[in-house]
C-alpha cells in the first residue's frame, strides 16, 4: 500500500475510508452501465451517435479527488465519469444528450447541440451574468476535433498565473491567487496532431499550471500507437521537454490505468506540483481500454486480436479496481455484486425517465395538430392524401419535432387546395411552433443581451479646435494606453507586441509602463495564441491577441472556426470566450502577405465579428466599443494606414463606435460605390474623378462584414441611385458575393436596381509582389474608373460614351 493510501487510512476512520473507495466503485459502475445503455440506445435507433466513457472510469475518479472549485478541465468525450463524479452530469442528463433533447434544464451540457459526450458546466447564467466559478468545478465545453481542446488549455492554465503576479481588481469571482489548475486530457492518438506540441511546447515556455492526462488504451479509432507516436509512447516521445534540476520545462509521470493506489500517489504529487509551483505535468495514463470500442460507428473486434481482446478483458480497470477492492478486505464480491445489481435498474429508469420526458413535448403537439385536423380533415373532402399523411404520423411510436412540423407544413398546402375555410388557428398554430423551434436550434451565435455589442452605450469621438493630426498608429497606441491604464483586465499579447510594441508600433512604450505579462511577446505559434487568449476569457480576463498579418490567420483559422465561434452557440449561451483578436491587412504584396482572405474567414468564422475599420480612428473605437461588450471578434487594421495622418481624438479609450453601422463618406445620386478597408481610400479618388465627368457616386464604408448593415441602411442608398457597384480585394466570388448575398436577401434591393449590379474584384491567383503585381491584381483606380463608366454607359451611351 503506498503512502498516499496509508495517509488516507490515518486520516479517516476505516469505516469512513471504506466507505469512499466505495462510493468510487459505486460511480465508475454507474458510468459504465450507462455507456453500455447508452451505446445499446443509439443501435436500437433512438440516438443517432454514442461515444462513451468506458474503459477510462478509473483514473477520472482519481483525478477527480484532486479538482478542486475554481478549477478548468478542457478535455474530450471520455470524460463522463468525471462529470458525473462532480456532479455535472446523470445518467438521465446523459440519456437526454443521445436523444437531443433541446432544453437546457434536461440537457445542461448544449441544449441537444452537441453529440453526447461533449461536456460542459454552465459559467454564463439566464440573464447572461457571468457565474462565480470559484464556486464551481469547470469544464469549457468540448469539441469533436480531436485535439482541438490544447490551446486554450493553455489560456485557462495561464489565467491563473496572470491572476497571482497581478492585483487585478474584479478577480473575485474568476481565481483565488491563482490557485487553479487547468486539467487536460486527451487521448493517446490524438497527441499526433500539431496543436498538441505547439501546446506541449508552449506551456514549458510559460510555465504555467497545467496538468495533461493522456488516456492510453492504444489505439485511435483502429490505427495502433506503432502508426501514431515516436517510440510508441507519449511520455517517452516527450522526454526532451522533461524538467531538469534547474531547468524548466515538463513533469513527466507515467502510471497505469488500472492501478487505484498508483494513479492516487501520481495525482496527488502532480496536483500539488501544479497547484503550489505552477509548473506543467503531464501524465501519461497507460494500459486503458475500450470495452465497447471507440464508437456506435463499429465494433473493435475488426480490428483488435483476440489476445488484445481478451488482456483488455482482463485489464479493464472496473474490473481490476473490483479485484483491488476484494483483494484488500474492503468489500466481497457479494457485495459488490448487489451493489451493481442496484446501479443497473437504476440507470435503466434513468434511461426511461428521459425518453419519457424528451417524448412529452413532441407528443403534445401532436395532440394539438390532430384536435385542429378533427375540425379542418372533414371540411377537405377527407382528402386521401391527408388521410395518409396523419395515419403515419399517428402511427409512429417514437416522434421527432420534424415529424409533427413536417406533417403540419404538408398539411397546409392540401387544406388550401381543398379550399378550407378558417385555418388561421392551424397556420398561427404552425407558424408559432416554428419559430419557438427555430430559436432552440438557432439562437446564441452570437452574444445576446447584456453581452452583444449593440447593448454598448456609444460615444463618438470628441475633438479639441486645435487638435492635431498625426499618423494613425500613433491614434491606436495612445488608445491602448489609456485602456490599459483603466482596464485592469486587458492583457495584450502577440508575436513582437511586447519588447519593441508591434511590427507597426501599435504599442510602442506600453510593455515598459505596464509590464512584461500585460504586454507580452509570444512564440511564432498562432494556434496557441488564440488558445491563450480563449482561455484567458473565459476566466475573466480582457484578452486582445495579435495575429501578425491576417495572412497567417491559416494557422489559427481551425481553432477560430471550431472553438471561439462556436462557444456561445454550443453551449446556448451559458459559456462565452469575449476575446478580441487584433491583425492588418488589405492592400499587401505578395502571395503570403495579401492581407486579403475575407471571404475564408466570413464563412467559417460565423460567432465571431469581423471588423475592417477603415482607418486608425474607427478601429481605436472598435475596440473601445468591444471591450465593453463580451463578444469575440476580429479586427483587420489597415497594414498601409498606419503612417497616414488622422484627427488626434481627445477622448481616446473612451469613445465606443456602433459595430454593424455602414457610413456614407460622400453622398451621391447617381450611382452607390460600396467598399470597406484600404480600398475605400482609392474609391474615394475615384469618387472625386467622377465628379469631373458628371457622375455623381454616393460612397459607402460596410465597417463591419459580420455583422453586416443591422440596421439596413444600405438600401436606402440604392434605393437613390437605384445602381450598385461593390469594390473588394479579395477573390472573385469571395466577400463582394456575400455584400451582394446579404443586400438581395436581407435588404430586398432587386426592385431597386436600374443597372445589373456589379461586383469588382480582386484577381483569382493570391497577388504578386510589388506595385505591378498589386496594380494587375487587385481593384486599381483606373478599373474602379472605367467599371463605372460602364454602369453609367448602360444608362445613358450618349452621356457616357464606350470607353
Ligand atoms: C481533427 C480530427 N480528425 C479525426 C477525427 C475522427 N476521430 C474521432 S476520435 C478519433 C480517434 C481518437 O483516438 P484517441 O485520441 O486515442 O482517443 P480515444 O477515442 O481512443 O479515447 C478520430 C480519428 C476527429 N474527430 N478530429
Amino acid at each position: 500500500m503506498n503512502r498516499d493510501i496509508q495517509e488516507q487510512k490515518n486520516t479517516l476512520s476505516f469505516e469512513d475510508y471504506k466507505k469512499q473507495i466505495l462510493e468510487d466503485y459505486r460511480l465508475i459502475v454507474i458510468s459504465r452501465e450507462t455507456s453500455k445503455l447508452g451505446r445499446r440506445e443509439v443501435l436500437s435507433g433512438k440516438g443517432t451517435f454514442g461515444i462513451f466513457g468506458d474503459g477510462k472510469e478509473l483514473p477520472q475518479i482519481v483525478l477527480n479527488r484532486f479538482f478542486q472549485a475554481g478549477d478548468f478541465r478542457s478535455g474530450y468525450y471520455r470524460d463522463q465519469t468525471l462529470m458525473m463524479a462532480q456532479g455535472h452530469l446523470t445518467p438521465k442528463q446523459l440519456f437526454s444528450a443521445i436523444y437531443a433533447h433541446p432544453d437546457i434544464k434536461n440537457e445542461p451540457m448544449s441544449a441537444g447541440r452537441q453529440m453526447v459526450g461533449h461536456f460542459s458546466n454552465q459559467l454564463i447564467d439566464e440573464d447572461g451574468n457571468w457565474l462565480d466559478q470559484l464556486q464551481s468545478k469547470n469544464h469549457v465545453a468540448d469539441v469533436s476535433s480531436t485535439g482541438a481542446q490544447m490551446p486554450r488549455l493553455i489560456g485557462l492554465a495561464q489565467a491563473s498565473k496572470i491572476y497571482r503576479n497581478l492585483d487585478i481588481k474584479h478577480s473575485q469571482k474568476f481565481s483565488n491567487q491563482g490557485n487553479e489548475i487547468a486539467w487536460g486530457t486527451i487521448g493517446n492518438a490524438s497527441t499526433s496532431e500539431g496543436l498538441f506540441f505547439e501546446a506541449i511546447n508552449t506551456a514549458g515556455v510559460l510555465q504555467i499550471p497545467m496538468v495533461m492526462s493522456v488516456w492510453d488504451d492504444g489505439y485511435g479509432i483502429s490505427v495502433e500507437n506503432k502508426q501514431q507516436t515516436t517510440k510508441e509512447s507519449i511520455s517517452k516521445a516527450l522526454e526532451g521537454f522533461g524538467r531538469e534540476e534547474d531547468i524548466d520545462g515538463i513533469e513527466i509521470l507515467t502510471v497505469k490505468g488500472w492501478d487505484y493506489p498508483a494513479l492516487i500517489k501520481t495525482y496527488s504529487y502532480a496536483s500539488k506540483l501544479a497547484r503550489e509551483k505552477h509548473i506543467p505535468i503531464l501524465v501519461h495514463v497507460t494500459e486503458l481500454t475500450q470495452p465497447l470500442g471507440h464508437s456506435t460507428s463499429g465494433s473493435h473486434e475488426r480490428y483488435k486480436s483476440k489476445e488484445r481482446l481478451s488482456w483488455e478483458k482482463e485489464y479493464d480497470c472496473n474490473h481490476k479496481m473490483k479485484e483491488w477492492i476484494v483483494s484488500n478486505g474492503i468489500s466481497d464480491h457479494d457485495n459488490l455484486d448487489e451493489i451493481e445489481s442496484v446501479i443497473k435498474r437504476e440507470v435503466r429508469e434513468a434511461k426511461k425517465e428521459a425518453w419519457k420526458e424528451y417524448q412529452q413535448p413532441i407528443l403534445e403537439q401532436r395532440v394539438r395538430l390532430n384536435k385542429f385536423l378533427e375540425v379542418l380533415m372533414p371540411e377537405s373532402n377527407n382528402d386521401v392524401e391527408l388521410k395518409i399523411l396523419h395515419k403515419s404520423l399517428n402511427d409512429k411510436t417514437e416522434l421527432f419535432y420534424h415529424d409533427v412540423i413536417s406533417t403540419a407544413r404538408k398539411t397546409f398546402p392540401l387544406l388550401v387546395k381543398n379550399q378550407v375555410k378558417n385555418t388561421d388557428g392551424f397556420k398561427n398554430w404552425l407558424d408559432e411552433i416554428k419559430a419557438k423551434l427555430q430559436e432552440k436550434y438557432s439562437s446564441h451565435l452570437y452574444s445576446e443581451g447584456v453581452n452583444a455589442t449593440e447593448s454598448v452605450k456609444l460615444t463618438p469621438p470628441q475633438y479639441q479646435l486645435d487638435a492635431p493630426m498625426v499618423d494613425g498608429r500613433i491614434i491606436l497606441r495612445d488608445n491602448f494606453d489609456h485602456l490599459l491604464e483603466n482596464e485592469d483586465r486587458l492583457i495584450i499579447f502577440g508575436e513582437d507586441s511586447g519588447k519593441i510594441g508591434g511590427v507597426n508600433q501599435g504599442l510602442e512604450g506600453l510593455q515598459n509602463k505596464y509590464g512584461k505579462i500585460r504586454v507580452a511577446d509570444t512564440g511564432i505559434r498562432e494556434a496557441t495564441i488564440i488558445g491563450q487568449g480563449i482561455g484567458m476569457a473565459i476566466r475573466g480576463l480582457k484578452p486582445i491577441a495579435e495575429i501578425q498579418y491576417l495572412d497567417y490567420v491559416l494557422y489559427c483559422i481551425q481553432i477560430l472556426s471550431d472553438d471561439l465561434a462556436t462557444l456561445s452557440y454550443r453551449t446556448k449561451g451559458r459559456q462565452l470566450a469575449p476575446l478580441i483578436i487584433r491583425t492588418r491587412g488589405h492592400r499587401l504584396e505578395g502571395i503570403w502577405h495579401s492581407g486579403s482572405p475575407m471571404s475564408g474567414l466570413i464563412n467559417l468564422i460565423r460567432g465571431i465579428q469581423l471588423l475592417v475599420p477603415r482607418n486608425m480612428t474607427q478601429a481605436a473605437g472598435f475596440y473601445n466599443t468591444l471591450l465593453r461588450a463580451n463578444q469575440p471578434a476580429i479586427v483587420v487594421e489597415s497594414l498601409n494606414g498606419y503612417r497616414i495622418k488622422e484627427k488626434l481624438p481627445s477622448n481616446l479609450g473612451e469613445y465606443c463606435l456602433p459595430i454593424g453601422e455602414i457610413e456614407v463618406l460622400k453622398s451621391g445620386n447617381d450611382i452607390t460605390l460600396v467598399s470597406y478597408g484600404s480600398t475605400l481610400r482609392i474609391v474615394q479618388q475615384v469618387a472625386m474623378k467622377l465628379e469631373g465627368y458628371g457622375i455623381d457616386a454616393e460612397v459607402i464604408d460596410i465597417q463591419t462584414l459580420i455583422p453586416f448593415d443591422i440596421s439596413k441602411q444600405l438600401s436606402n442608398s440604392i434605393a437613390k441611385t437605384n445602381r450598385l457597384l461593390i469594390i473588394d480585394e479579395d477573390m472573385p466570388g469571395g466577400a463582394s458575393a456575400y455584400i451582394l448575398q446579404q443586400l438581395l436577401e436581407e435588404q430586398n434591393i432587386y426592385p431597386l436596381l436600374d443597372s445589373q449590379p456589379k461586383l469588382l474584384t480582386a484577381k483569382e491567383h493570391r497577388p504578386p509582389y510589388a506595385e505591378d503585381g498589386d496594380y494587375f491584381s487587385k481593384p486599381s483606380a483606373d478599373d474602379i474608373f472605367e467599371c463605372v463608366f460602364e454602369i453609367m454607359h448602360e444608362s445613358n451611351p450618349n452621356k457616357y460614351p464606350k470607353l
